[in-house]
């Protein structure tokens, strides 16, 4: 057919006909009558890469320009989700592809279905990532997003005999159309030596870092495209190769091996992700990834600055650089490190520009998520950054002893250095000190931020910080992944929701009480449930009814996050039911889902007693069709298209004071369902949006937890005390949901009776009443509905573009644009 000039960058459905052919002859080198169905989607893809190249090239024209500042989102995780469907949201072509597609006899959601995710991320913190840079991009804030080309993503979880399995992700085997490398972008980063002291030029001291090795960070670019704008964004991974692939010394010696190990040793850096929730310390690998990924950014940044016209003594007005967490800290010592070795800058000047340059988000209170490396690690891999934190350290706890004359104690909580065993370097206050910002992602997390792991820096610099409460971009989480209930919203309140949702949503509540809205939007929860259900169907062989009441935990497997209540009141119905056969309840689907991280012993006895728990109770004649229990293998993002929008019931029973904030508590309510909640992290928030009468609230406060505590909780008291919760408790120890084993889940039991440090027994009863209340309320289906629009109908203030916009106007100093 005829082929035109501009067929890569037009939208019509011919152009974009035309253009996948292109792609599976010119690309891929197929005929369509040999092509696969992975050639396809291949083709599709290029085929929407290609309507974003004439953007993007613009948009990385616009990085010239120097009254922009750019925004540097440093992160070790950017959980993207796959690619396609959100880009073709984004540049509003979808209609179109699914006609093109379709006049080619290919079906569109079959295509999108063969795109492997790219995993790159644990769960909340990457995907926050991710839905920020989406947030950017639609704002038209020009960022680059910093991280690291994993080749391994999060392992992809199998369930065997219960178990969890843990298969290495190979999301790059079938190609990535979505990455443009460029080699010509590279950096060296060295590793280990020593240092030596010189005179300059000008007679002044400089310090010079002699290193052990060097590896090479080359980048592969991704386009983030904003919602139906002109603002392309970038993605920016490194992935570490060989300075020089063969040692030629070693190659021309015959030693092939030792030829080619240097560049196996150097690819390793970029090679896997690690799995959060394990002790992080001792993992030399873990510290030169976080050190790689940074180097080669700031570099990267440098180099960026220097090409727009900026002296290197002005890169905070070319750059802000955001640190997502603390894995990217080692950035203040590194960018300190360029400044004064490397551009010669003095130190009281670099410092000034580091810290107006930096700012950090923190992410985490739990004490053994908080990053520390041993002063022995540090000093063999990066002995120069040692160097310039103890000269950091210095000057900063000088100027606390000015302040705070005599105060020991307080210096000794402020340093960097923790000294009280073996030393180690705690990374939140480098980065804290190095940082004109300081954010925490709820209110109630920065409340607790500022009065317990980072109070004595509040106390010191009140001003630096900032609550920002986390978002979801609502394209990918209502638009693209519940789009017949977007249709209805839109139909309802036009589309502005898409871009405005803090503004637009609200409309809704007018037709929380339309008998015939209400109809509709239950129709589609009811599809969506037997959407869910089929897959879970093909997933687990366990078949669920639509009509029950869809209750769904999915997220990271932790003590912390309580699946283990959620178990308990499922025993506990399951006791109901084996007493009183003939009792009717509300019929209830329970659904999982999440990883354990490998290491963590406890989170993966929680998966199995997950299922020996469904195997006893979906199966039992007694129960019927009135409850089942499913663990839906692999939660990611892609699978999460199914769950979220096919909920009733969403679990966000944490701990109170344990959970920052929490997306996906987010992520359900904006798609209908209704949360049974404590008060904890962004929780609190929604429960006010929402209003109480539309959440099932329960459990202790966050004071509450912390004052028992105090006191001596006894966790066994409760259980002598309460019969039901006894009766439950001894069931998994003996050995009923383990074919007589009493000693499979003895380590449960053991941490429940006897230290419960997140406290289920002591919430157990509140949390079984309340679920008795969404029981009742379940029976009233019109009042359910209303409950669930006016949720989705509140939730406008949780979009990552109200995030975004306050990041840019608090810390970053730069305008979003609508
Ligand atoms: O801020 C994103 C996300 C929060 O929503 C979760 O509540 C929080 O647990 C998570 N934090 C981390 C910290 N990990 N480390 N290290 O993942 O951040």
């Amino acid at each position: 057919s005829k082929v035109k000039l501009n067929i890569r960058l037009g939208n019509t459905v011919e152009e974009l006909r035309q253009d996948i052919l292109d792609h599976i002859f010119f690309t891929l080198g197929r005929t369509e009558k040999i092509a696969t169905l992975h050639d396809w989607y291949l083709a599709v893809a290029y085929t929407v890469r290609d309507k974003m190249m004439e953007k993007w090239v613009r948009s990385l024209d616009k990085l010239y320009d120097k009254k922009i500042k750019i925004i540097g989102y440093l992160s070790a995780e950017f959980l993207v989700g796959p690619h396609l469907g959100n880009a073709m949201i984004n540049l509003n072509i979808q209609n179109e592809v699914k006609a093109a597609t379709a006049q080619l006899g290919q079906d569109l959601n079959q295509l999108m279905e063969q795109e492997e995710e790219p995993g790159l991320g644990n769960g909340g913190l990457g995907r926050l990532a991710a839905c920020f840079i989406d947030s950017l991009s639609t704002l038209h804030v020009p960022a680059i997003g910093y991280g690291v080309r994993y080749e391994f993503g999060i392992f992809d979880q199998r369930i065997k005999d219960g178990w969890q399995v843990e298969e290495t992700d190979k999301w790059l085997k079938s190609g990535n159309p979505w990455e443009i490398v460029h080699p010509e972008i590279s950096y060296h980063v060295k590793f280990g030596g020593h240092t030596n002291c010189y005179k300059d030029k000008e007679d002044m001291y400089r310090v010079e870092w002699t290193a052990e090795y060097e590896v090479k960070g080359v980048a592969y670019d991704t386009p983030i495209p904003g919602y139906k704008n002109t603002t392309i964004n970038i993605l920016r991974l490194w992935k570490s190769e060989a300075v020089e692939s063969f040692d030629f010394n070693a190659f021309n010696k015959g030693d092939y091996y030792n030829a080619v190990s240097e560049k196996v040793v150097s690819e390793n850096i970029s090679k896997i992700l690690y799995p959060n929730d394990e002790p992080a310390g001792g993992k030399r690998l873990r510290l030169s990834q976080q050190y790689f990924f940074v180097s080669c950014s700031l570099q990267d940044a440098l180099r960026l600055c220097r090409l727009r016209g900026f002296s290197i003594n002005k890169f905070h007005e070319s750059f802000n650089m955001q640190l997502n967490d603390t894995h990217p800290a080692i950035a203040v010592a590194e960018l300190m490190r360029l400044l004064v070795d490397e551009h010669s800058l003095d130190w009281d000047e670099a410092w000034e520009i580091t810290k107006k340059t930096f700012s950090y988000t923190n992410h985490t209170l739990l004490p053994e998520a908080l990053e520390k490396w041993s002063l022995q690690l540090l000093s063999s891999l990066l002995p120069r950054h040692l160097e310039i934190i103890y000269e950091i350290n210095g000057r900063f706890l000088a100027d606390v002893r000015n302040k705070f004359p005599g105060n020991d104690q307080r210096i000794s909580n402020l340093s960097i250095i923790d000294e009280t065993g073996e030393r180690y370097i705690r990374m939140a206050h480098l980065a804290c000190i190095g940082s004109h910002a300081i954010n925490g992602v709820s209110i109630l997390h920065t409340s607790l931020l500022k009065q317990s792991v980072l109070r004595d820096f509040y106390i010191l610099e009140p001003e630096k910080f900032y609550n920002i409460t986390n978002g979801v971009t609502p394209r990918r989480w209502l638009k693209l992944y519940n789009p017949e209930l977007s249709n209805l919203i839109t139909k309802h309140i036009g589309d502005r929701w898409i871009s405005h949702l803090e503004t637009e949503l609200i409309q809704l509540e007018k037709f929380a009480d339309d008998k015939d809205f209400q109809q509709k939007w239950r129709r589609i929860k009811l599809q969506n449930k037997k959407d869910l259900a089929r897959l879970i169907g093909y997933r687990t062989g366990v078949e669920v009814k639509a009509g029950s009441v869809f209750d769904i935990q999915v997220k990271r497997i932790h003590e912390y996050k309580r699946q283990l209540l959620n178990l308990l009141h499922i025993i506990h119905l399951y006791n109901r039911l084996k007493k009183n056969p003939a009792e009717k309840i509300t019929s209830r689907t329970f659904i999982f889902g999440g990883k354990a991280a490998p290491g963590y012993f406890m989170a993966k006895l929680i998966i199995k007693l997950i299922n020996a728990v469904a195997d006893k109770i979906n199966y039992d004649p007694d129960v019927g069709d009135q409850i089942r229990v499913v663990f839906f293998p692999d939660f990611n993002v892609k699978n999460s298209e199914y769950i979220y929008r096919a909920a009733d019931i969403s679990e966000q029973i944490s701990t109170a004071g344990m959970e920052a904030s929490g997306t996906g508590n987010m992520k359900f309510s904006l798609n209908g369902a209704l949360t049974i909640g404590t008060l904890d992290g962004a929780n609190v928030e929604i429960l006010e949006a929402v209003g109480k009468e539309n959440f099932f609230l329960f459990g202790l406060i966050a004071e509450e937890v912390f004052s028992i505590k105090q006191q001596g909780y006894k966790p066994y008291d409760i259980y002598t005390s309460n019969p039901d919760l006894k009766e439950v408790i001894d069931m998994i120890g003996s050995g009923i949901f383990s074919n007589g084993d009493r000693n499979l889940f003895k380590p449960i039991m053991d941490a429940l009776l006897h230290y419960d440090t997140y406290m289920v027994m002591q919430d157990y009863q509140a949390y079984i009443d309340c679920q008795k209340k969404v029981s009742e309320a379940y029976k009233d289906q019109n009042h359910w509905q209303k409950m669930s629009i006016l949720n989705v109908a509140r939730m406008g203030n949780f979009s990552s573009d109200r995030s975004i916009s306050e990041y840019c106007t608090k810390i970053w100093g730069v305008s979003p644009k609508r």
